[in-house]
């Protein structure tokens, strides 16, 4: 019976919203997000002898009636007449002898705020202040998010195609572990919805968006098309994603069985340097899951719109943080949907009929918290441990609930720009060499700092008890004997 363990199946942490029905949104949701200008206006200076009259009928004469006018650079808003276009009105302006210029009424956005029309609708990324997140970091492409699922849909192959909103996302190889070739197609749905939560393709006029844009996503399959996968499935994709350069690994999925091989894969991934985050699982109760219970992984409790924990969600001792896995029997933002968490996918039986849907789980929650984490790595420069991940991840999270940790928010709400805030750009990463390495007393070397990512002060301990703050110091050792040598790089 102890091989059991190895056998036995996990289940993603997940369910549709409640209809199981598509996201339909009609074309009037959606109308103004692709204007690049404001319609029927125009922006208009006139020449600076012209006259106020003179303007006035000039403006009578084209037709158009004023909306405003600024006295400092001198612009006018003109609205123009029915049946004219404004690149039309623009270039009849533009003739006139007595115009500086004439053009469009360009709309604006705040920055970093994405394009994407269906955004409106993703409660789930303000509630983790991700607007102002992205303004620090959208993600590098050699920071790698290993997806441990079912699959994406990443490729066209066979009967499997790409999802649309995820077609200007970075892939690298991964492998499917239940069909045993390198095609890790999503054959189920949800290890789709999970990527695109991290990496949806943002910012590109279409559907949603995602935490960790411009990051990578490696799809590694460890479950089969029910959703259900065996320890040793999951185990072969975690060290699979440690091996080829996979910073975090997503795991949205669990069992109640605590399992050597299972410990064992997680173990090898962390000491390789990888942020592991985990569902906590669906259960409802302080039953602990696994993967999410081991100490390696960070495990993200799943909380809905008004921030409390949600029905289903596990709690416990484990529990690390909390995200948004939503509640698809309330409406509580009022939007006119319920309050699952939206991304793109297929339908789970033609694997080319996309849709957005809102699902809700702890599945949805972890990725939010693994994106979160690409960023901080990103904005590092590329490489981070995991107890740095961790410590930037828990210190910033907003305390909900009883005040400091407590079961059922760990730490607290993941606060995206918070975390992203608390931690250094591409901090330096101290080195030098010496020169010569031994001689006789007494004994100059010379030290010359080989620190990398620019710092900008450097403190020298030379083990003797001498100290310099040069970055290339020269020190002179009295007495025979063998010493240490420490340089601290430190950027402002
Ligand atoms: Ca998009
Ligand atoms: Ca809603
Ligand atoms: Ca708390």
């Amino acid at each position: 019976m102890r091989l059991v363990s190895a056998f036995v199946l996990i289940a993603m942490l997940f369910s549709l919203a409640w209809a199981a029905e598509d996201f339909r949104i009609g074309q009037t949701c959606v109308s103004s997000s692709n204007d690049t200008y404001m319609p029927g206006e125009i922006v208009v200076k006139f020449k600076a002898e012209v006259s106020r009259q003179q303007a006035a009928s000039a403006l009578a004469d084209m037709g158009t009636t004023l909306i405003s006018s600024n006295e400092q650079i001198g612009f006018r808003q003109l609205a123009i007449p029915a049946g004219k276009t404004v690149e039309e009105m623009v270039a009849a302006f533009s003739a006139r002898p007595d115009v500086e210029y004439a053009e469009p009424n360009y709309i604006a956005h705040a920055f970093m705020t994405p394009n994407d029309p269906y955004y409106v609708y993703q409660w789930h990324m303000p509630l983790i202040n991700m607007p102002s997140a992205w303004d620090q970091s959208t993600g590098i492409p050699s920071v790698v998010v290993a997806v441990v699922d079912c699959g994406v849909a990443y490729e066209n192959y066979g009967v499997y195609y790409l999802a649309p909103d995820l077609a200007g996302t970075t892939f690298v190889p991964g492998y499917d572990f239940i069909n045993n070739d390198a095609h890790p197609n999503d054959d189920c749905a949800h290890g789709t919805h999970v990527a695109g939560t991290i990496a949806q393709t943002t910012n590109n006029n279409l559907g949603v968006t995602g935490v960790a844009f411009n990051c990578a996503i490696m799809p590694v399959k460890v479950l089969d098309a029910t959703g259900s996968g065996s320890y040793t499935a999951i185990a072969n994709g975690v060290i699979f994603a440690a091996d080829n350069g996979a910073e975090v690994i997503n795991m949205s999925l669990g069992g109640s069985y605590n399992a050597t091989v299972l410990q064992d894969a997680v173990v090898y991934a962390y000491n390789k340097g990888v942020t592991i985050v985990c569902a906590a699982g669906n259960t409802g109760t302080s039953v602990p899951q696994y993967p999410a219970s081991y100490v390696q992984c960070i495990s993200v409790s799943a909380v809905r719109y008004d921030k409390t924990y949600t029905s289903y969600t596990s709690y416990g001792s484990n529990v690390d943080i909390c995200a948004p896995g939503g509640d698809v029997t309330v409406d509580q933002n009022g939007d006119g949907y319920v309050d699952g968490v939206l991304q793109q996918t297929h339908d789970g039986t033609n694997y080319g009929t996309f849709s957005y849907y809102f699902y809700e789980g702890t599945s949805m929650a972890s990725p939010h918290v693994a994106g979160v984490a690409a960023l901080l790595i990103s904005k590092a420069g590329g490489s981070m441990t995991p107890t740095a991940v961790r410590a930037a991840l828990q210190n910033t999270a907003t305390d909900l609930g009883t005040a400091g940790w407590d079961q059922y928010y760990g730490y607290g709400l993941v606060n995206a720009n918070a975390a992203l805030a608390s931690i250094v750009s591409n901090p330096p990463v101290a080195a030098f060499s010496g020169t010569p390495t031994s001689g006789y007393a007494p004994l100059t070397v010379a030290f010359t700092d080989a620190s990398t990512n620019s710092p900008t002060s450097w403190a020298w301990n030379f083990g003797d008890g001498g100290t310099s703050t040069l970055q290339n110091p020269s020190h002179t050792y009295a007495a025979a004997g063998t010493y240490t040598v420490t340089l601290t790089a430190t950027k402002a």
